[in-house]
This record gives C-alpha cells, structure tokens and sequence, in this order.
C-alpha cells in the first residue's frame, strides 16, 4: 500500500467569498498533514475544462464549469500519510446533507452545487490535477514536518 500521498485540494470559490480559507486550512494542518503548494488563482475556461472533464457531458456540467469560474478558488497540494483518502473523509460527501457531521462540507454547506471545497479521489486525478494547477517548481517540499515523522514511524 502506498502511505505517503500527495493530493489536489482546492477551496472553491463559495469558500473563498465566505472567508473559510483559513478554517479549512487549518483542518489539514492540525490533522497533521504537510502542505507543498499554495496559490490563489482565477480558473479560466480551458482549466476547468480540463479539471473537470470527467463530468464532460453530464446535466450539471455547464454550471459546474460556471461556478469554479464564479470567483478565486484556492489552490493547494497537500502531502501525508493516505493523505487521499483521509481527505475526501474530512471533506464529507458531496451531497451536504449526506456528508457526515464535522466534515468540512457538513459543517460550512447547504447544496452540492456550493460544497466549498474540492479533493481529488484517486493516485491517479491527485496527480493530473496537481499538474493542472503547478509546475513542479512550485511545490515545497523541501522542509521537515511532522507528517513525514509519522510515516517514519509507522509499524505496518
Ligand atoms: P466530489 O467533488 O465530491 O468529488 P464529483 O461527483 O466529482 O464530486 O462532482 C464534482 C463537483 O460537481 C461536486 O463537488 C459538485 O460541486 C458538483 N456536482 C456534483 N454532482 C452535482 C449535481 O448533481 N448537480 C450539481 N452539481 C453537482
Ligand atoms: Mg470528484
């Protein structure tokens, strides 16, 4: 199994214009994963399209590539131990009301049209979709954190 992950987690524009940045920053720091990217950005069209096509096609996809137009996301890479995985859990479903009480989109969402944040779900999308949005240079990787402490650590 592959403990040490890298993945593509963006505050979406809804959660940019609500000011939960920092909240959901902090929800990735303090649960002890490393950050190595950073960067606010304004999604063009060709880069949502290429975010998102997977969903090319399907009913919601037009405004889906409207509203991570709507306004900055915040774009970010982070790195830790099934850092994947554990992500899409403190996130919740994308459904809101299904999402589990004290992930990120339960507690600051309504509707899956504004659930505030993205993470990509697989080794696979982490990777296209971290090289959407950064050149390799502009990963930090480069310093001691305590997630990677963990991982040295780790029994099994
Ligand atoms: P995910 O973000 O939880 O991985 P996906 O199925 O990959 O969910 O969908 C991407 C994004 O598209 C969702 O986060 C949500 O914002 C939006 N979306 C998904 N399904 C619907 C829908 O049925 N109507 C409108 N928007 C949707
Ligand atoms: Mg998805």
């Amino acid at each position: 199994m592959q403990v040490e992950q890298r993945t593509f987690i963006a505050v979406k524009p809804d959660g940019v214009k609500r000011g939960l940045v920092g909240e959901i920053i902090k929800r990735f720091e303090t649960k002890g994963f490393k950050l190595i990217g950073l960067k606010m950005l304004n999604v063009t069209q060709e880069l949502a399209e290429q975010h998102y096509g997977e969903h090319k096609g399907k009913p919601f996809y037009n405004r889906l590539i409207e509203y991570i137009q709507s306004g900055p996301i915040v774009a970010m890479v982070w790195k830790g131990y099934d850092v994947i995985h554990s992500a899409r859990q403190m996130m919740g479903s994308t459904k809101p009301l299904e999402a589990q009480v004290g992930t990120i989109r339960a507690d600051f969402a309504l509707v899956k049209e504004y659930n505030v944040v993205h993470g990509s779900d697989s080794v696979e999308s982490a990777e296209r979709e971290i090289n959407i949005y950064f050149k390799p240079e502009e990963l930090c990787d480069d310093y001691e954190n305590m997630a990677e402490k963990v991982i040295e650590r780790l029994d099994d």
